[in-house]
């Protein structure tokens, strides 16, 4: 992929003098099966490239260095996520759903959303679920284990995420099957309405009304996320509204991520051996492995950003209004942050990572996405003594997500 440099043209002269000098471009497309399917060697590219990069292909910015990255997810007065954290512009063209109410805000409406779900996604509120998760962990895992040969996308990646969280949210069994397809619109609508869109939008119909019938109050058990949600609309700090549109973001961000996150914490245990016997053996090294592998296999790989003002980075001149794209894959494998970096190794200091994010959109529900994986890489860790695969894994290509569609495992028990 050539990186050139061209010749900065500027939006009105914004910056004076600076627009004048170069500013390093790629032709190269994000959202391209090629890229998508091993995106690497472009990340580095990228990288090498400068400290952001114009993509002409789609006129747009991009940011692939950890620096760079990290810089734009603090600074959200200049990096703005209220024009949608996606390469479409809110400002220019209607969104394909009503914008999500703390992913796609900006303060004050994200301070007071971001609040609430703080609350009762903290790590002390949550501990409640500890005890069910594990134990639903533990009987998947004593299944797969009598199985001995299992996929390890559809009968672990995603059945236990699929289990276990809209349990803690509170929604009917019925009609789960909703929840992916409606998970791969979301992350697939964050790209450009390339063939990926176009797919997963095939059945947008059914599977929206179904997510939607699920939000309001009257659909959610007592006991649940959901509900503790509505707690907070008797309590004044929301509408009934933004309550259901609070229950469409967990069942928007909660799934897939955590689907795609266990896949590839299982193909990086099958693919290192050595890693998974590390771990087995001392076993408090699970929490770190985890964060090791959303460093080094990113289940979400990009967001965007869009600039309220003109800014320099890096002496390159950004415009007000234009699209960044943030790439926190990359910024997991910048030489210039880490060490070895196409290494995967769970007893690295792998804190750090943007997988996910920085600053005041960081992942509300990191907490949950850690306590699912501690269960099932725990109870794993117990009964198995490694993962062959009996045939190629084959990849789920999304405008978002990296993981697998197939992990066609044998296990060996302890
Ligand atoms: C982090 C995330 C991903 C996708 C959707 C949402 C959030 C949402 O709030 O709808």
């Amino acid at each position: 992929m050539p990186a050139k440099r061209g010749s900065g043209q500027q939006g009105a002269g914004v910056v004076g003098v600076q627009a004048v000098l170069s500013r390093p471009v790629s032709t190269a497309d994000p959202f391209s099966h090629g890229f998508l399917s091993d995106p690497y060697p472009h990340h580095e590219a990228l990288r090498e490239a400068g400290p952001v990069v114009w993509l002409e292909r789609y006129g747009i910015w991009a940011m692939a260095r950890h620096e760079q990255v990290r810089d734009a997810l603090t600074d959200w007065q200049t990096y703005c996520s209220s024009a949608g954290v996606g390469l479409s512009d809110f400002r220019k063209e209607p969104p394909w759903r009503p914008p999500s109410i703390i992913l796609e805000a900006d303060p004050p409406l994200h301070t007071r959303t971001r609040a609430v779900l703080t609350r009762i996604l903290l790590p002390a509120a949550i501990k409640v679920l500890r005890e069910r998760f594990e134990r639903e962990a533990e009987a998947l895992i004593g299944r797969l284990v009598e199985q001995r040969e299992f996929d390890g996308v559809a009968d672990l990646a995603e059945a236990y995420p699929l289990k276990v969280f809209p349990d803690a949210v509170g929604i009917s069994e019925e009609g789960r099957e909703n929840l992916l397809p409606y998970g791969s619109m979301v992350f697939n609508s964050f790209g450009p309405r390339n063939d990926l869109f176009q797919q997963a939008m095939a059945c947008a119909g059914p599977v929206r009304e179904w997510i939607m019938s699920k939000c309001s109050r009257a659909a959610l058990a007592p006991d649940g996320l959901g509900m503790q949600i509505f707690h907070a609309v008797d309590a004044g700090e929301l509408s009934e509204d933004e309550a259901g549109m609070l229950v469409r973001s967990f069942l928007s961000a909660g799934i897939d991520t955590t689907v795609y996150g266990l896949g590839n914490a299982l193909y990086c245990m099958t693919r290192y051996p050595e890693q998974w016997q590390a771990l087995r053996k001392n076993p408090s090294l699970i929490r770190n492995a985890f964060e090791e592998v959303l460093r080094f296999e990113a289940p979400l790989q990009t967001f965007f950003r869009t600039t309220t003002r003109p800014v320099e980075v890096g002496g390159v001149p950004l415009g007000d209004g234009e699209k960044v794209l943030l790439f926190f894959a990359s910024a997991n494998r910048d030489p210039r942050r880490w060490e070895r970096p196409d290494t995967f190794d769970v007893s690295r200091r792998a804190a750090g990572h943007m997988t996910f994010g920085t600053g005041i959109h960081g992942c509300v529900g990191q907490a949950v996405a850690r306590l699912e994986t501690e269960a099932i890489l725990g109870a794993l860790a117990k009964r198995v003594e490694s993962f062959e695969l009996v045939a190629e894994p084959t990849r789920r290509l999304n405008n978002t997500l990296r993981g697998f569609d197939t992990l066609p495992l044998r296990i060996k028990t302890v």
